[in-house]
């Protein structure tokens, strides 16, 4: 049955913010930062500005500090120089008429000692290495062994995210994206695959939580509830991570994230990058526990998306590989035009070449 596709293109309020429609851009790591500095620069500027038209942009995801760094050539939020590269970001999408969030990141131990500062391991709530690899300077290499953090050391985490927003702040973004997805520090906490724990941050539902909802608290001391949203994948397996019973954690999370205020949750649903039926989950159900939008993603198609809004599943679709191929996704979609093929091996890393010279329609 064909849909009606209006839905796609209609406004939509994210807590006090106008978005001009339902699409919003994923956060796309493309490790294209200043080498040296990892500050934005002028081809990021061009990029960002390029996909403006979306409702909404979630950036690539942005260490808050070196220590969450777990690739090269990712954006940070932490030096004066970061925060003057992303100004110029914010302030071209914003004379595009478009709005964006900063998403902020903590890789934990998805790192590598040459990443880290003075070569130290990565942290994470246990000291188990994952098994995978990242990209350094010298090309892939498997992720070193981390270091499990002390309770001052968690606080010190806490104060760099809480310094990071407010660069974020400074940096003129309309919000900011808690990354507690994707098997990286806050969800490292999280799962217990990850999280061997015998403290107050490990072991029980509500002891996993802990970190996470403490990040969320320290954030909301920045900004206000309905400017901060979080990203969270409950089922998917990437960067090496599980949890024996996923629904135990993530509906009593969802429930206190909307018991907070905060504007959205955007949940990758199924397997990163793959099957959306990776694992069964009720999505439906995990969005009527929270009082916020919900953005879906993973896989979406204009079809998928269309269905998906007009059953009121979700309230935003967020695309990711097709925004790093079509600059003008969403007047493509508008038209139903074809997409440009994504060129896999310019994602990460690299300079203008399958970044900023995707064609627009004509
Ligand atoms: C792909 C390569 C490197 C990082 C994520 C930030 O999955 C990422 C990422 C993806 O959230």
């Amino acid at each position: 049955m064909t849909q009606d596709a209006s839905i796609l293109f209609s406004p939509f309020r994210l807590g006090d913010i106008e978005l001009r429609n339902r699409i919003v851009m994923a956060p796309l790591t493309r490790n294209r930062a200043t080498h040296g500095t990892d500050a934005p620069n002028d081809l990021n500027v061009e990029y960002y500005r390029q996909r403006a038209s979306a409702g909404l942009i979630i950036t690539e995801a942005t260490q808050i500090s070196q220590q969450g760094q777990g690739y090269i050539w990712t954006p940070g939020i932490y030096s004066p120089a970061q925060v003057e590269g992303w100004q110029k970001v914010t302030k071209a999408v914003h004379e595009a008429g478009g709005k964006i969030f900063l998403q902020l990141w903590h890789v934990g131990r998805i790192s590598h000692v040459s990443l880290q500062p003075n070569g130290a391991p990565p942290v994470a709530p246990s000291a188990i290495r994952a098994k995978g690899q990242t990209f350094v300077e010298s090309g892939f290499v498997e992720v070193s062994e981390p270091h499990a953090l002390t309770i001052d050391e968690i606080k010190a985490v806490v104060r760099d995210y809480v310094a990071a927003a407010e660069n974020a702040k400074k940096a003129g973004f309309d919000g900011v994206e808690i990354h507690s997805a994707n098997g990286y520090l806050i969800e490292q906490f999280l799962k217990d695959k990850t999280n061997h724990r015998t403290d107050a941050y490990g072991g029980s539902v509500d002891n996993r939580l802990r970190f996470a909802l403490e990040v969320v608290d320290a954030i909301l001391s920045v900004w206000p509830r309905e400017r901060v949203g979080i990203r969270l994948s409950p089922v998917s397996p990437f960067n090496d991570i599980a949890d024996s019973d996923p629904a135990k954690v993530y509906f009593p999370l969802v429930e206190k994230l909307g018991a907070r205020g905060l504007a959205y949750i955007h949940v990758i649903e199924g397997a990163t990058g793959g099957a959306r039926d990776y694992a069964p989950f009720d999505y439906v159900g995990l969005r009527k526990t929270f009082s916020g939008a919900y953005i879906a993603n993973n896989g979406y198609t204009r079809e998928l998306a269309i269905e998906t809004l007009n059953a009121q599943r979700a309230d935003l679709i967020a695309f990711g590989v097709s925004f790093i191929a079509n600059p003008d996704l969403v007047e493509r979609l508008r038209r139903n035009a074809p997409l440009n093929k994504p060129d896999q091996p310019t994602f990460y890393g690299g300079g203008a070449h399958g970044y900023t010279d995707y064609p627009a329609l004509a």
